[in-house]
């Protein structure tokens, strides 16, 4: 099926007249022709400016050092392209930045965020944002809605620290959500992150296509499975396998590791867990405050983030799962975090194997 009779489809599904009454109020209150907003304001205390950097998953762009608010520019743009779920199995997906989860944001608390969004002239669909890090109508959706080849702008305040979800909204936004166009802001607070070690990005999601895991072939949303919340894969940074073997993240004995970790959903909660590790810190939410210490698994809810953190005592391949666990060994919510270094048998001693029965 091809993305249009997908769309027609859903658009039948949800009641064609939902959707455009949906697709309209989306663009209520956008900048005449989707260009820069009229009156710029520049608050007082925002001095020069800045291009923001973006990274990939599971990369972190560098912490911010400054003391004081920019004007920060963001540059990003939707890109609809083929993924490969698994071997053999590729999708159709709507991406920020050309990567599920899409590009990482970075700013400071008190920036003046100028944010450019464009959608890429090969697209089939218009697409805006909603960053939950966005005070005010739709987090930025309504300034937003752009069609192929286009770009709006928008400013908002960074008003409140913590790691924010952000994502397309544009109707129908169950299907742009499931096509992979979501990704995490970071809202530094103005007296910055803890200094790590190691800083990555995370980011779970479901893919809902017809059929089996590891069917063959190439899909588009099953709307069906996504209606009844059934999803074919739970992934990591948008794949099977996408923290493992040559994606596998690396850290050292010694160290101290954040993982940013958002769930784009659309429908599951995550219960995220590090086989063989323990989160010294949490911010529970992604909000600013430490609010948990010494936790296990962590509750990661649909459009929603926490911050984990924890020192590397010894050497292992630890495991990062949901632990809802069908969902790590049968559809792909599964990556490893490989740490090297001097063994701790005071921390960890394996004493006998029980791989030898012992005569009776
Ligand atoms: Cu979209």
């Amino acid at each position: 099926m091809s993305l249009s009779d997908t769309i027609v489809r859903s658009s039948r599904r949800f009641g064609l007249a939902a959707a455009v009454l949906s697709f309209a109020a989306c663009t209520a209150g956008a900048p005449a022709g989707g260009g820069a907003p009229l009156g710029a304001i520049t608050p007082p205390d925002v001095t020069g400016e800045e291009i923001a950097v973006l990274t990939s998953p599971p990369n972190v762009p560098p912490p911010i050092t400054r003391t004081t608010p920019t004007k920060m520019i963001v540059n990003l743009e939707t890109i609809e392209k083929r993924i490969t779920l698994t071997d053999g199995v590729e999708y159709s997906a709507w991406t920020f930045g050309g990567s599920v989860p899409g590009s990482f944001i970075r700013v400071r608390e008190g920036d003046q965020v100028e944010f450019h969004l464009k959608n890429g002239p090969m697209s089939m669909m218009p697409h805006n944002i909603d960053l939950h890090a966005v005070t005010g109508q739709g987090g930025g959706a309504a300034a937003t809605l752009t069609l192929p080849g286009a770009e709006s702008v928008f400013s908002f305040a960074a008003l409140n620290p913590g790691l924010y979800v952000y994502h397309c909204a544009t109707s129908p936004v169950p299907m742009h959500i499931a096509n992979g166009i979501y990704g995490l802001i970071l809202v530094e607070p103005k007296g910055g992150m803890t200094p790590v070690d190691k800083e990555f990005y995370v980011m779970q999601s479901e893919f809902y296509t017809k059929g089996k895991f590891g069917d063959q072939g190439v899909f588009t949303l099953d709307m069906d499975k996504g209606t009844d919340e059934n999803p074919t894969y739970v992934v990591f940074n948008g794949s099977v396998g996408a923290l493992t073997g040559a994606g596998t993240l690396k850290a050292a004995v010694g160290e101290r590791v954040r993982l940013y970790v958002g769930n784009g959903g659309p429908n599951l909660v995550s219960s995220f867990h590090v086989i063989g590790e323990i989160f010294d810190k949490v911010y529970g939410e992604g909000g600013s405050t430490i609010n948990a210490t010494n936790v296990q698994t962590t509750l990661i809810p649909a459009g929603g983030s926490a911050i984990v953190e924890f020192a590397l005592e010894v050497p292992a391949n630890y495991i990062l799962v949901d632990h809802a666990i069908f969902r790590a060994f049968n559809k792909g919510a599964l990556g490893i975090l490989e740490v090297t270094g001097p063994e701790n048998l005071r921390v960890i001693n394996p004493i006998q194997a029980g791989t030898t029965p012992t005569p009776r």
